[in-house]
């Protein structure tokens, strides 16, 4: 559909592909689950050449910025290289892999002698490989015999997964990325796909530039998914089950129902239509549920009836609900109600957050499903068990996600394995979460960084995975695509891939099945797995790839699902005839419950808090937030706010305010807007105690969760705001990552050739200095200081160029003019604090900036005394002390004694 060039970076960032000159490798970019084709032409840098493939079926050649950035994130700074182990003092030394396995083997072999399998558990993540996934489920599953294997998903896709299965009997997306090309009608139901899944909102957009097609997106904020909408549905939190329910309502009372569909293949009907028109018979009671016009509403329910090819893609303002399975089944409803499903350009369609949720749903790796789309119905758990030939399988659901954690603070898990995400930051609750990981017996957590969130929580056994660009394997898009991502650097350090990893240790608990060659060996047993026993039973059946050679895995083309045994090809889209997984073969309708939040509003919590995304950040910025580029969209942690709530709570626009809930509190900048509704806060996730001071919106969330899915409502949690003054503000630059001192509330972002610290602080000069000495102390100092403006400037310099660069004022200072001197790796000779002072002089001030930090001696009292005839430092220290205490302005003073022409003593 990509045949015209590509545009520049727009609102989504959807940026052209530049030309590349060698061969590059195809892989698949590792953040959204759009699952975008990548060209990574290394550079024998260790960085390489990032371009979108246009031969991939997801992009067409296209990237987002963040797909576009990846090339500056491949940076070994900040990466685990090595196992470490937690020594008696708190600190981490480096073990062999030898020893670690060992050890873990060892121990969740004796915890679970002790005290039973159910006492260990594994939490993994939609950024693992599909491969990844496979062992680890099955070593938990069928070998160690618990099933606590839950994943990030939880958070993510939970209710998508339930809301499928109680409607089509199984875990599938029923369309594909073509129908958002071609349908008449798309409508975005808590998605902002602009950012968060941006070459789709391209496509979308497209689809309208080209083909008229309509776009409605229901949000409870403007975003920059709803700036190009045809009809934009403020909806009240939590509204959407109404909303969805009053237009089946509204379908079935003006005809627009396919009877032969519902008739033929499906069941529940009426008794869903009733539910529904009981909650909203009609446009006006859906306005009131909704908190919308009534005319809107019409008009949206008159869309929807009249357009035949309608996408309706919902994200996380459905999913992240106390009711997000009922939401997803409000939304199918009217889907399968129309028979509007699994046709060209029409469906349901759910857009997966992770590059691998899709797969990770689909090894098993969520708590309440066994493997392969199976569950846990006795012959499923016989026939995974022969399969498997697995000696002790589990024989029920394990623990979700908020359970599980639950489960670790009440110490009934005694051991957990944390692979691919960091649920300090990322669960609700986080700071009860990151408490109990403190009390574990053992935490062994494998990630590419060497600092978390988590891994602060109390990890006792670090394991370095191989990061993309490294790893080697599978992943499932949106559109249930499987691409493989394919390794271009050599793995760093220890490194290794997580399912070997997972596998090792099986193979040291002394479990067959566990002797993998290869990722594709990994993969095919998967495949076989998908198809054994399936006879059609099952949608989830890949045993079309599972005899691929190595050489064929290596070179698979993305391949969507089912693709069974004998098929070249997958299907794009599934259900138009009916064939539902359920055992009647048909679609059910699930009647939606009346619409509910977790948590009532209370006087002391009068808002709304509703948390999300950033364009150029992905979560806890571990990878996203090296980029120089990528951090410049958002450089600190903000709060949206209403005027009008701003007004009640004297918050200012750019000031800061303190924004709590019953369960934490962040302090935050301020930004004004009537882009969010009245009521209601939104502060974006990616924040964490590394990149930020009390900024962990996670810590914020209650730990509410929607009863079919166990999914958290992260969307809605009670909360008040408050103004939070300081006194300064301004920026710290520095070479190499810190915590800014002074009691700062601060947040870093990539910068050139450093990290960039935005401060605000109630310390004065002195505290500052000291504080910047402590932190480089062998540097030389220069101050500047202009009282009468409260403006303050401090460098550190070694050799000559700067280590740390500070500036403090009344309001905010931009660092932007100071990048190019703090990049340079040679200052230009000369006095050090002349570019300090640089444009504080406009307002006529007599400022001069202070050489000598110890006795307060400005440059000017220096040159003053050099004219009146001091020749050396000595003399200048007699004369005003300068340079006579810690001595870090002497070589200041000796370069100002050698411009005016004195001799170096
Ligand atoms: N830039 C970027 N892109 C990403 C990610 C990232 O970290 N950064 N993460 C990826 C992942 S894992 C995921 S899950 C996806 C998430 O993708 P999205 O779901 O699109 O992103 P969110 O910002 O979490 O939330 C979407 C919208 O839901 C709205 N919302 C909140 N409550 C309600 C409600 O009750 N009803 C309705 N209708 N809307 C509501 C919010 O205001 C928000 O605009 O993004 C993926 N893509
Ligand atoms: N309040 C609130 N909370 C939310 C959400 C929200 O909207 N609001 N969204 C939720 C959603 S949808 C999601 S998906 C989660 C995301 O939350 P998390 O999964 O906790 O966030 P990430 O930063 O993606 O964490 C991934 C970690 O895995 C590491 N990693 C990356 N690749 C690999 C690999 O191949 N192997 C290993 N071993 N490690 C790797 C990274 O360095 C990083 O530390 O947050 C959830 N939490
Ligand atoms: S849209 Fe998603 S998959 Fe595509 S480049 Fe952007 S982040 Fe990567
Ligand atoms: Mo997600």
């Amino acid at each position: 559909m990509f045949e015209e060039p590509m545009t520049s970076e727009g609102a989504t960032g959807v940026e052209t592909t530049p030309p590349r000159a060698t061969a590059p490798t195809r892989t698949t970019c590792p953040y959204c689950g759009v699952g975008c084709g990548v060209l990574a032409t290394p550079d024998g840098a260790g960085g390489a050449e990032i371009a979108g493939d246009p031969n991939h079926p997801a992009n067409f050649g296209r990237l987002c910025s963040k797909g576009t950035a990846l090339g500056e994130t491949l940076g070994l700074d900040g990466r685990l290289l090595h196992p470490m182990r937690r020594q008696a003092d708190g600190s981490f030394a480096r073990v062999s892999w030898d020893s670690a396995l060992d050890e873990i083997a060892g121990r969740l072999a004796s915890i679970v002698a002790r005290d039973g399998p159910d006492a260990v558990a594994f939490y993994l993540s939609g950024q693992l490989l599909t491969e990844d996934y496979y062992v680890a489920n099955k070593l938990m599953k069928g070998f160690i015999g618990s099933a606590n294997v839950d994943t990030n998903s939880r958070l993510c896709m939970a209710s998508a997964v339930a809301g499928h299965k109680r409607a089509f009997g199984a875990d599938v997306v029923p369309g594909c990325y073509e129908d958002l090309d071609l349908a008449d009608l798309i409508v975005l139901v808590g998605s902002n796909a602009a950012w968060c899944h941006p070459v789709l909102y391209r496509r979308i957009m497209r689809n309208r530039e080209t083909r008229g097609a309509k776009l409605v997106v229901i949000d409870t904020r403007q975003t920059a998914s709803t700036e190009d909408a045809d009809l934009f549905l403020q909806i009240a939190p939590g509204g959407d089950q109404a909303l969805f329910s009053g237009l089946l309502a509204h379908l079935a009372a003006t005809g627009a129902v396919d009877a032969d569909f519902v008739a033929q293949h499906t069941s529940g009907f009426d008794f869903a239509l009733d539910a529904a028109r009981r909650l909203a018979p009609d446009a006006a009671s859906t306005a009131r549920l909704t908190g919308l016009a009534e005319s809107d509403v019409s008009a949206f329910f008159a869309l929807f009836a009249e357009t035949p090819r309608v996408v309706t893609a919902f994200s996380q303002g459905v999913n992240q609900s106390a009711q997000g399975t009922d939401k997803t089944n409000a939304i199918l409803n009217c889907h399968l109600a129309t028979g509007r499903i699994g046709r060209t350009g029409a469906g349901p369609f759910s857009l997966t957050g992770q590059p691998n949720a899709m797969g990770g749903r689909e090894v098993g790796g969520l708590a309440n499903t066994l493997a392969a789309h199976m569950g846990f119905e006795p012959e499923s758990i016989e026939r995974v068990g022969r399969f498997w030939r697995a000696p002790r399988m589990a024989t029920q659901e394990g623990l979700k996600a908020v359970q599980m954690f639950d489960a670790v603070a009440k110490g009934k898990i005694k051991a957990l394995w944390i692979a691919g995400t960091n649920p300090a930051a990322s669960l609700p609750d986080a700071d009860a979460v990151r408490e109990a990981l403190g009390g574990l017996e053992l935490l062994i957590v494998s990630d590419n960084v060497r600092l978390t969130d988590t891994i602060g929580g109390g990890a006792h056994i670090l394991l370095p995975a191989q990061a993309w660009g490294e790893k080697s394997g599978t992943v499932t898009n949106s559109e249930r695509r499987i691409s493989r991502q394919r390794a271009f650097l050599a793995p760093p350090g220890e490194t290794r891939p997580d399912w070997a990893i997972f596998a090792d240790v099986g193979r040291r608990m002394g479990f067959d099945g566990f002797s993998f060659s290869s990722a594709a060996a990994v993969f095919a047993e998967h495949a076989a797995l998908s198809a054994f026993e399936n006879a059609g039973a099952r949608a989830f059946d890949i045993g079309g790839l599972a005899q691929l050679s190595e050489s064929a895995y290596a070179a698979l083309e993305p391949t969507q699902w089912p693709v069974r045994h004998g098929e070249a090809k997958g299907r794009a889209r599934l259900f138009a005839e009916g064939g539902f997984c359920t055992p009647a073969r048909r679609a059910h309708f699930a009647a939606p419950a009346t619409p509910r939040l977790a948590e009532a509003l209370t006087p002391d919590f009068p808002l709304r808090l509703n948390t999300g995304r950033v364009r150029d950040q992905w979560h806890t910025m571990t990878r996203s937030g090296a980029s120089v580029r990528l951090a410049n969209h958002t450089l600190e942690p903000y709060v949206d706010i209403h005027p009008d709530d701003a007004a009640t709570a004297h918050v200012v626009d750019n000031g800061f305010a303190r924004v709590a809930t019953a369960r934490g509190a962040c302090v935050l900048r301020v930004r004004v807007t009537a882009r969010q509704a009245r009521g209601q806060l939104f502060a974006p996730i990616h924040w964490t105690d590394q990149t930020a001071a009390q900024a962990r919106i996670g810590a914020l969330v209650g730990p509410h969760v929607d009863p079919v899915s166990g999914q958290p409502e992260s969307k809605a949690t009670p909360a008040a705001i408050a103004p939070h003054a300081f006194a300064r503000q301004g920026f710290l630059l520095s070479r190499h990552p810190l915590t800014p001192p002074g009691r700062a509330w601060w947040a870093r972002a990539a910068i050139r050739k450093g990290f960039g610290y935005l401060l605000a602080s109630d310390a004065d000069n002195l505290e500052w200095i000291e504080a910047l000495r402590s932190l480089a102390p062998h540097a030389e100092a220069v101050e500047f200081c202009d009282a009468a403006r409260g403006l303050y400037r401090a460098a550190l310099f070694a050799d000559d160029r700067i280590e740390l660069l500070l500036a403090l004022g009344p309001t905010p200072v931009s660092w932007e003019p100071w990048l190019d001197f703090f990049a340079a790796e040679h200052l230009p000779p000369g006095p050090r604090f002349a570019f300090l002072s640089q444009g504080t002089r406009a307002g006529g001030g007599d400022a001069s900036p202070v050489v000598c930090a110890c006795h307060n001696v400005s440059a000017a009292k220096i040159e003053a005394a050099i004219s009146e005839g001091c020749q050396d430092a000595t003399q200048i220290g007699a004369v005003l002390r300068a340079g006579t205490n810690c001595g870090s302005c002497l070589p200041e003073i000796r370069r100002m004694l050698a411009q005016a022409g004195r001799p170096p003593s």
